[in-house]
């Protein structure tokens, strides 16, 4: 944690009051709204962990502004954090725009000084893991955030990019280093030993949790995980890409709130899907009001987890072998028919060491949201202790073994076959 709250020349957060005033400025943003600010209403919706965010609507539109507070919204001012944020949220909202056009929000105006976006409001968009806790379908999404994730990782690494480029990348991001530290810390570190803001379902959970402080494989490898976020620059990360950071209605994906960006290793990214989709796999118990009731959707979210990953490698691979245009593997080292065998061989290895990092990435993703400070509404919202902490435990059983025992899940397959099998065999915390 930085030690003061940061004091920018020009910075106020908003009210509803202010932003109208201020919205009424801009034109492009008036003329939009339409009307005038009398006629406008605006409200104050944020239930993230971090910002501000408001609802403006008048006579003929809406938008949505986002403005980051000096401080962590969760915790309060006891834990500041920099306003840049929304810098490196603009930045690559703007890059995962131009990659992947109507898959993110629209933006209409950012406000440096101010850290604050204003964007397309995004209706009747709910966020998606509000969805999946009510068991509704999303058929557009496995081929959307798999698209998503293979276009700007893609486009961002080595793969794509000359080494020039890749490092201008690296430097753009550099600075986000206290957004960075947060998943150190709250992802790497703080679930494996005592730490004052960890929380669990207690005193259900006590013992796992004390497990998880005296496991030194599970250290290890998590230690090995952290190690690659630090240091591996593959490409630009949206950084918090859980089903909370999706918009979404079944026929339309938005993908927002990329102020975790950075250059960091893809399996990253692609875990934090996969874990997601666990942890909402098993949250059904809970929420199930006869039991066997949401079987249907349970396997859905399986079937579903399943077409992501094996979507996002066939599209990565796809444009891999249509656009080779970085520095790295150079077509020259792989020319004639053997050369072109050896470089496909090369690109299925590849993406079997992304899959690796996928497994323990989404298995650090899990634990924290059992352990850590920052927990998922699909469990949270579960209100009997007990049936919560049962779908928990099952939640750090597949967790655990796949971050170590992660050669024991060559394929998405294995994966979904070993969540079917904790569930059927962890019956209680
Ligand atoms: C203090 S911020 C906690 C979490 O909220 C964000 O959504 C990230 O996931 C972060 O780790
Ligand atoms: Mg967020």
């Amino acid at each position: 944690m930085s030690a003061t709250i940061e004091i920018r020349e020009g910075y106020v957060p908003q009210s509803p009051a202010t932003l109208a005033a201020y919205l009424s400025g801009i034109p492009a943003v008036r003329s939009r709204l339409g009307g005038t600010e009398s006629q406008w209403s605006i409200a104050e919706v944020g239930d993230g962990n971090l910002n501000l965010v408001f609802i403006v609507k008048g006579p003929k539109g809406g938008v949505a502004v986002k403005q980051a507070l000096p401080y962590v919204r969760l915790v309060g001012e006891a834990w500041p954090l920099p306003l840049s944020r929304a810098h490196y949220e603009h930045m690559a909202l703007s890059e995962q725009a131009r990659l992947t056009g109507r898959l993110v929000p629209a933006i209409h105006h950012y406000d440096e000084k101010l850290a604050l976006i204003v964007m397309e409001l995004l209706e009747p968009h709910i966020i998606m893991r509000r969805g999946m806790i009510t068991a509704t379908l999303y058929p557009k999404f496995a081929e959307d955030i798999s698209t998503f994730m293979a276009r700007t990782l893609y486009f961002t690494s080595d793969l794509a990019l000359t080494a020039d480029r890749k490092k201008a990348m690296i430097a753009a991001f550099a600075g986000n280093t206290a957004l960075c530290k947060i998943t150190e810390d709250l992802i790497f570190t703080d679930p494996y030993r005592i730490a004052e803001l960890n929380r669990w379902t207690s005193p259900q959970l006590d013992s796992y949790a004390a497990r998880w402080r005296e496991d030194g494989a599970l250290k290890v490898a998590v230690s090995r995980l952290k190690l690659k976020f630090l240091s591996s620059a593959e490409a630009m990360l949206h950084g918090d890409l859980h089903t909370g950071s999706v918009m979404l209605t079944p026929e339309d994906t938005r993908i927002i709130d990329p102020e975790f960006a950075f250059m960091g290793p893809m399996g990253f990214d692609v875990g934090a899907v996969i874990a997601n989709f666990l942890i909402n796999y098993f949250s059904h118990d809970g929420h199930e009001d006869v039991p066997g009731e949401r079987d249907a959707y349970r396997e859905t979210v399986l079937t579903m987890m399943q077409q992501i990953w094996i979507l996002f490698r066939e599209k990565f691979l796809d444009l891999w072998r249509g656009n080779p245009a970085g520095d790295a593997y150079p077509i020259s080292l792989f020319q004639g028919e053997d050369g072109a065998a050896t470089l496909e061989a090369e690109r299925q290895a590849y993406m079997d060491r992304l899959w690796d990092d996928t497994v323990g990435f989404a298995a650090a993703k899990m634990i924290r949201r059992v352990l850590g400070l920052a927990h998922n509404i699909d469990l949270e919202w579960i209100k009997d202790a007990d049936r919560r902490a049962a779908c928990e435990a099952r939640v750090l059983t597949l967790a655990r073994d796949m971050m170590v025992n992660t050669t024991d899940y060559p394929s998405i397959t294995a994966v979904a076959d070993a969540a079917r099998r904790v569930r059927a065999e962890v019956k209680s915390y």
